[in-house]
This record gives C-alpha cells, structure tokens and sequence, in this order.
C-alpha cells in the first residue's frame, strides 16, 4: 500500500500546475458560497426555446465581468451522479468507474477535502443546505468525514405538501427558508446549496412558474425548460437575499452544473430547438436535427462553470477546456491557499500548465483540438477522423494514456483508502467525524 502511494504522490507532483500570479489570492478570506444547480446543462445559457430565453438571470452572471465564466467545461460523473460531481468538487478526485463513491465508500473514507482544509486555512466554518432527507446518497455519513460542521437537510424545514417536488424542497423555498441560517454562520464560511427543482422528472406546480411550457415533442424536455427557469428564478432571489443581507459583498460565489438533464435519448428532440436558434447553436451545425453523432451528445455534456465574485472587474469568458476535477485547485488558489502538497487530480484551470485534456468517467475525452468518444476519433468540428496520420495517432496514444492513468490513480487512491496513511504537511490530523451532529440544527 505504501507504494502505491508512492507511486500516486510522484504523479500529482508531475501533474502539478503552478497558480497564475493574477489569480492568486483574488478572492483570499472571502466567504465561499457554493450553488449546484441540478442536472443543468450549459446550453441552457443564453439558449431561447420558443421566444423565450430560458435562464435570464444565469445569462447575466455568464456575461458579468464580475464572473469568471467557462465555456469549455465538463462533467465527469459515471453513475454517482450528484454524489460523484460533489465529491470532485470537495476533494479533487474522482467518483468511481461504478456506483457512487459516497454510497459505497462515504462512510469510512478519509479526506482532505474543502471544508477541513477551509477550517484550517483561514479558520471558515461549513455548511450544506440541501431540501432532501440526509441519508440520500449517504451524504449524512460522507459529510462528516469531510469536515462539514453543519448540514441542513430536510428534516429542518418545511417540505411538507405542495412544498415539494420528487427530490425535495422547491429550490426558491430552500433559499428562502435558508437565509436565517446563513446569517448566523461565522463569517468566513464555506457554504453549499444542492438544489433539487430541477431534477427529473422536471415537474413543478402550476403556481410556481409562468414560464410558457413548451412543445418539442418529448415531454422531458418540454418539463426540463421550465425547471431550468424556475431555477434561475430561485438564484435570482438569493442574489437579491445576499445583497440585502450585506454577504454578497463579502463572498465569491461559485455555480456549476452537475452533469446532464438530457439523455443521449432525448438529445434529437433538443436538437429541433437548437434548429430554432442556429446562432447560439452553430456547433451543432446549420441543420443540428440531421446526422446527430455520439461527437454531439459529448458536446452536450458542457455544464457551466461560473465564479462569480463582486466588484471584480476583470473576469470574462474563459475558453480553456477543463471539468470538475479541476475546480477545486482552482478554487483554493483564488482563496490564495497551496495546493502542492494534497493529492489531488485536476489542474487550476487559470495555470499556464493547465491540463486541457478532459476525462470522462468512461476513458472518452474532449481536448480544444479533437476528441475520442467511443471508438471515434473527431475533430475539433465533428467531422470523424477516419484517416488519421501516424504522428496524430501518436499523439492520441499519449493523451488516451494520461486519462487512463489520471483515473486510475485516483481510483486506485480511493479504492483503498490511502488518505489513510498519506501525511501532508500542509494538512494536520484526520478528521473526527464524531465532533459532528447534524440532528439539532445549526452546530
Ligand atoms: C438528491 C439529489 C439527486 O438529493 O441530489 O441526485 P442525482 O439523482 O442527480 O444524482
Ligand atoms: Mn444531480
């Protein structure tokens, strides 16, 4: 076991990615508000269906010269789902190849993930807020062992009757019913929002939402529009919460999208709104409904990635290619703390170092320049690649390998537990979930 550890410190040390000297430190002791939005995709942004632009509000935080704004970003979940993308988010490793690494290994697991490496660095104190019961994807487990001091879940607000959806709390009434806890965490904090409206299967009451239910022909993604504003709506309203409150001066607030709400199989009848606004959808080609490839459904699984923090004047849409391995050096290197010595797997997505080749969780991979899905090979337009040279070929070698070991040291750090027996510098003593309650409240 040692060597193996070994073996995986020596790879995160040459996989490294120094921080960019402009970012460094940009946002250092501010709060840290982190805001999932469920299943959303980031064609959403900017996107119109039938007239109506479906995410006004998430449109301008995109284009905010106050937000650092991705458009080249990926998910990377296998079947974890919002588990998985949580755990890379709050540790910078992987979920697992199969099932979901918080079900499966959340509750003995030991991690150096964001709110311990918070509290120690800047003394933040942490808190989830989530409108589901705790157990689900054995997150009341999971949390402890990261260090989260306070997780607010459905037993402490009202989800009863019309005040939920399949997963939970409507989205506005979780921010909402939120805000009286969150202005009684110390500042610094580092706070996160799952929200849960807009998961499928994407219903919501008629009193919730005047948004003009379209017609595309598949009812999933007719319900997955409406959700989609309906959640933009319920950021809109903590926005305005955060600016009433005086916090939103004080933090830097952090969006990304989980991973897809269409399937592959629903992706055609996507394609015929996408048809309706070729401008914004020019990737897709002039007529997306025609010749619809596996290249398309992976272009579809960009979710956005948006930092967003107040009284910035320089941020911008940024084009590098990354996913959600890569959030968290990127997001402790803002807040001006090292990352050199944690195993983690992503690269600061503002390094020059940066490392642009996207994994997915079943070894397919995006880069700025082609792409491999399945056993495909495309360019950077979705054309195949059918008579490849032999120096590309060997590129392509390269780049299918560092995936494929960039996985799999993670999964082999994971698989066995070897946080266990990994001592960072930087990083004093393992976390003792027994110190945690989440069954009163906030702690
Ligand atoms: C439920 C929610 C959904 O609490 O986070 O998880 P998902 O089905 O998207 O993995
Ligand atoms: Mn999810």
């Amino acid at each position: 076991k040692k060597s193996e550890l070994t073996v995986i410190e020596k790879y995160v040390k040459n996989h490294y990615a120094k921080p960019s000297n402009i970012t460094l430190g940009k946002a250092k002791g501010k709060n840290v508000i982190v805001i999932h939005l469920e299943s959303f995709q980031q064609f959403l942004i900017d996107d119109k269906v039938e007239g109506q632009t479906v995410t006004p509000f998430l449109n301008s935080i995109y284009h905010s010269k106050s937000t650092y704004a991705f458009s080249n970003f990926f998910h990377q979940v296998g079947q974890g789902k919002t588990s998985d993308a949580e755990n890379m988010l709050e540790t910078g490793t992987f979920g697992l190849a199969q099932g979901s690494l918080f079900a499966q290994l959340g509750s003995d697991q030991t991690f150096q993930a964001a709110p311990a490496i918070l509290k120690q660095n800047g003394n933040y104190t942490s808190a989830v807020f989530h409108g589901n019961t705790a157990s689900f994807w054995n997150r009341n487990s999971t949390y402890k062992n990261m260090g989260y001091e306070n997780f607010l879940s459905a037993s402490d607000f009202d989800v009863s009757g019309d005040k939920s959806t399949t997963y939970g709390l409507k989205d506005k009434l979780l921010f909402k019913d939120s805000v009286k806890y969150l202005q009684h965490l110390q500042q610094p904090f580092y706070a996160k929002y799952i929200t849960v409206s807009n998961h499928i299967p994407y219903t919501l009451d008629a009193e919730d939402s005047d948004f003009d239910t379209p017609d595309t022909g598949d009812k999933t993604v007719d319900g997955y529009f409406k959700t989609a504003n309906y959640l933009d709506q319920s950021i809109e309203e903590f926005f305005n919460f955060l600016k009433k409150s005086g916090l939103y001066d004080n933090s830097m607030i952090v969006l990304y999208g989980d991973h897809y709400g269409i399937s592959n199989s629903s992706n055609p009848a996507l394609a015929k709104t996408f048809a309706q606004d070729p401008d914004h959808f020019k990737e897709f080609g002039d007529n997306p409904t025609e010749n619809w490839t596996s290249w398309d459904n992976a272009q579809l699984q960009r979710v956005p990635f948006m930092i967003h923090i107040p009284g910035m004047k320089d941020g911008g849409i940024q084009t590098q290619y990354g996913g959600e391995i890569d959030v968290l050096p990127t997001v402790l290197h803002l807040l001006g703390i090292s990352t050199k010595n944690y195993l983690q797997f992503g690269t600061d997505l503002f390094s020059k170092s940066h490392d642009q080749v996207v994994a997915f969780r079943n070894n397919d991979f995006v880069t700025p320049t082609y792409s491999s899905i399945g056993n495909k090979l495309y360019d950077k337009d979705g054309n195949e690649i059918t008579e490849p040279s032999e120096a590309f070929l060997k590129k392509v070698k390269k780049d299918r390998q560092a995936v494929k070991t960039q996985l799999s040291m993670s999964d082999s750090l994971n698989d066995k537990n070897l946080l266990r027996f990994y001592k960072n510098p930087d990083f004093k003593g393992k976390i003792d979930s027994s110190k945690y309650n989440y069954s009163t409240g906030l702690q």
